[in-house]
């Protein structure tokens, strides 16, 4: 077995709960601003995120909700206007601190480089949404703790392809044995998976009840001192959260015993 050397992290859902809150937000807020009488409830959104990728899922929406809809103009470009618009509301609101990161995230963050492991982000999101989550919730200059930050349109295939995953081992020049991904949904681990990832998965709010075949361990939460984690499915050992130590146990155990149960 590889000895671990990078952490590869996926951001929606993963590093904070950006979806029912974040982007569900701005997506009716641009709706709205382009007088669309559309509006996406939590529940429709759970939904919805079955689709990877903002401008997919408004092209998903219309396919299947609205299939009468006539966009004015070409549709692409129009969904590319309206997928703008959404990402500036949602910079706003991450500007102005509306969106956390999930507990034990920077802990995490700063133990492994601590610890000299090589970080980076693969992400169906686009680069401006990271590097604004990045500066606004941990630190101003936290997009240089990552290494390689591989986002939205610089693979053809969003996740759940292995794409993403892929184009971030080749700029790390680093083979999935000596990485490690960490995802919050089915479609992200499946992406991870597939790119040959050892992967743990800490659930979301609307991913608690997806299925996790195949990941290495799945958690609640990475955890904090004062707030121990719940273990979903495989082997922490004694650990309350995750830390480097119990990152480098699940990477060196067999996961496929787990898979089996998932
Ligand atoms: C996240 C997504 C994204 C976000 C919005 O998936 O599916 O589409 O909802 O992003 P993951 P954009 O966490 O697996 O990367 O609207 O910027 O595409
Ligand atoms: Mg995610």
């Amino acid at each position: 077995m590889s000895e671990l050397k990078a952490l590869i992290f996926d951001v929606d859902g993963t590093l904070a709960d950006t979806e029912a809150n974040g982007h569900r937000v701005a997506f009716n807020k641009a709706f709205a601003a382009a007088g669309i009488n559309w509006h996406w409830s939590v529940e429709l959104y759970g939904e919805l995120l079955a689709v990877t990728g903002g401008k997919e899922r408004i092209l998903h929406y219309i396919q299947n909700f609205r299939p009468d809809f006539l966009a004015p103009g070409d549709l692409g470009e129009f969904i590319a206007g309206l997928h703008l618009a959404k990402n500036a509301y949602y910079a706003e609101m991450v500007a102005a601190g509306e969106i956390p990161l999930r507990p034990g995230v920077k802990r995490l963050l700063l133990e492994a480089q601590y610890a000299g492991l090589r970080l980076a982000i693969a992400t169906t999101t686009s680069l401006e949404n990271v590097e604004a989550l990045l500066e606004h919730s941990l630190e101003v200059d936290a997009a240089s703790w990552f290494e390689v930050i591989a986002a939205g349109d610089m693979v053809a295939a969003k996740k759940p392809a292995p794409d993403i995953y892929h184009y971030t081992l080749e700029a790390l020049n680093l083979s999935p044995e000596e990485c490690l991904a960490v995802e919050d949904s089915a479609n992200g681990l499946r992406s991870a998976l597939a790119a040959g990832l050892k992967t743990l998965v800490t659930v979301s709010d609307y991913t608690r009840d997806q299925r996790f075949a195949g990941a290495a361990l799945v958690v609640d939460q990475l955890g904090e001192p004062d707030q121990a984690m719940t273990v979903i499915t495989g082997d922490a050992g004694r650990a309350a959260m995750i830390d480097v130590a119990t990152l480098r146990h699940i990477h060196s155990s067999d996961s496929a015993r787990i898979a089996e149960r998932a």
